[in-house]
């Protein structure tokens, strides 16, 4: 799955595989698809061949867990100091978000919640299984709130300094918070290839990290961020293309409000940067033939294009050009027996539609 690059926009790869596939007879014990098909129970030789057809869909969440990340990470005393690597990994990422929590208004910071969604059109939902999530007041605040979490704790503001601006970001009443991705604007479930955030005071090595979740659930490993006493850390993970569709953040090993220090470390965040979210590309297998649908953009052209070998970057147009009408758009490809294998894959193209 190594060759199946990533490309800009509505890109995603599938593959399907014959009856005769090595590959395809290691995966008959392998239940980790959660998708409909298991539910798929074949009557006819032309369903028992589209079962077989629809187990190489398993490999798929394995070959994400195989990826290889590219991890960066470091450690300042002072936002200067991390500027450079937070900027390569910009680079890593191309096509990216980042959020600061700087424009968020007074009456959704401390000691206000900030709404999950928020920031729905950069794509990002938070949750927490504590009371809420905050981003701390800024020094002009109506209610005089104090910056940096220092209504929780006075000696926050001490220990807790800005990447950017003046506004951080915490859980309330838990040390975890998750980031869950979707198509900007919409509630359709989205993936990136990476993320990064910069942390403050982290103390404990391992008690701060970010365990990354595919699609499917499956962990795709978890990173324990860099220690900086009083200082700022960053770690960000990128993978060869975008399969991250959730992040669960660890804080420390403490919900704000204790004193930091004997043992209690608590952290906080600043900047989050992640991969443009791309929205998850569906495929279903049908007796004879393959439907491939992803999400679309109305108006914008798009190719379908297949290959028979992962060893050969040439793609091959399924069909011509196509001109999406909304935001799904889905193509059906017709299976041929003892076809050994086919990758798929969707390319946003300016291209003009056969009439
Ligand atoms: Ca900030
Ligand atoms: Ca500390
Ligand atoms: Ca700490």
């Amino acid at each position: 799955m190594k060759t199946l690059v990533p490309l800009h926009g509505a890109t995603a790869d599938f593959r399907l595989l014959a009856s005769n596939s090595p590959e395809n007879s290691n995966m008959k014990n392998k239940k980790t698809d959660k998708t409909t098909l298991m539910m798929f129970r074949p009557r006819t030789r032309a369903q028992f061949v589209a079962r077989l057809l629809a187990l190489p869909l398993c490999t798929l969440s394995i070959a994400a867990q195989t990826q290889v990340p590219l991890v960066r990470s470091g450690v300042s005393a002072d936002a200067p100091g991390l500027q450079a690597i937070v900027a390569q990994f910009r680079d890593d990422l191309g096509a990216s978000q980042e959020i600061t929590w700087d424009g968020v208004p007074d009456n959704f910071a401390a000691p206000h919640f900030l709404p999950g969604d928020f920031f729905n059109s950069r794509g990002a939902f938070l949750s927490t299984p504590g009371d809420g999530v905050q981003v701390s007041a800024d020094s002009s605040n109506p209610r005089v709130t104090p910056v940096r979490f220092g209504h929780i704790n006075p000696s926050y503001p001490t220990i807790f300094q800005t990447f950017s601006g003046e506004r951080l970001f915490s859980p309330i009443g838990s040390a975890v918070v998750d980031l869950t991705f979707v198509v900007p604007g919409t509630q359709t479930p989205a993936v990136v290839q990476g993320f990064v955030a910069v942390y403050s005071d982290a103390d404990l090595g391992d008690a701060t990290s970010f365990e990354y979740f595919d699609a499917q659930e499956n962990s795709l490993g978890r990173f324990p961020i860099p220690t900086s006493d009083n200082g700022l850390s960053f770690l960000g993970v990128s993978f060869e293309r975008p399969i991250v569709r959730r992040i669960r953040i660890e804080y420390g090993n403490a919900a704000l409000g204790q004193n930091d220090g004997n043992g209690t470390d608590v952290a906080v965040m600043d900047n989050f940067i992640y991969g443009d979210p791309q929205g998850l590309t569906e495929t279903s297998i049908r007796a004879s033939q393959v439907e491939v649908c992803w999400n679309s953009h109305s108006n914008l052209t798009y190719q379908v294009q297949y290959r028979s070998d992962v060893t050969t970057n040439r793609w091959t147009p399924l069909m011509g050009c196509i001109r999406s009408t909304s935001s799904k758009t889905c193509i059906l490809d017709p299976v041929v027996a003892g076809t050994p294998q086919k990758y798929y894959r969707v390319v946003p193209v300016e291209c003009v539609p056969n009439p």
